[in-house]
């Protein structure tokens, strides 16, 4: 049994179905099988902030493809589902990130994984602590809930639960 977990996120509406379409077309593929999946969280941008709330989670699955299949899976339903590549970490109709997968631990050009950014976002920290709070990341020997305990308590502000209803009285 593998160990991968995925990040996705989206801030272009209608970006709950971008999601269930991302997470229905990573289903439907042969070699992938999403395990568990986390709530979905209203969160605000980091990195580039003049763009709209993100909408994000994290999702386990099994599956026989190598990162780098993966990695071009994931490209590719970005890809099919509208993803414009332009202001780096700008808006997204859908981002799949590769975060963990199983043990390994590789600094590519392609791919980084861990994903390099993970422990310090709370959009990522957050939803993936409700399907593994006790995981240790790679090298280091902290586990998800260490890293966000060390979270400044504005990131976590910043990520709340999100529900459809929510969304409609917005
Ligand atoms: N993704 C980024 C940059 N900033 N901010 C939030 N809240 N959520 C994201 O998924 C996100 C972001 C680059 O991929
Ligand atoms: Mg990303
Ligand atoms: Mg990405």
């Amino acid at each position: 049994m593998n160990n991968i977990y995925l990040a996705l996120g989206s801030n272009i509406e209608p970006r709950d179905d971008y999601l269930s379409k991302a997470l229905e077309s990573l289903n439907t593929h042969r070699q992938i099988t999403v395990l568990r999946k986390s709530s979905i969280y209203k969160t605000a941008p980091v990195g580039y902030t003049d763009q709209d709330d993100f909408l994000n989670m994290v999702i386990e699955l099994d599956t026989s493809l190598l990162p780098l299949e993966l990695l071009d899976v994931c490209q590719s339903i970005e890809k099919q589902l509208g993803r414009r590549r332009g202001v780096r970490f700008g808006p997204r109709t859908v981002d799949l990130d590769i975060l963990i997968y199983n043990q390994e631990n590789r600094e590519t050009e392609q791919l980084t994984i861990p994903h390099p950014r993970m422990l310090e976002r709370a959009f990522v920290l957050i939803p993936l602590s409700e399907l593994a709070s006790e995981l240790t990341v790679a090298t280091a020997h902290k586990m998800v809930s260490d890293y966000i305990e060390e979270l400044p308590e504005s990131d976590i502000k910043d990520v709340t639960l999100w529900t459809e209803k929510g969304s409609a009285e917005e």
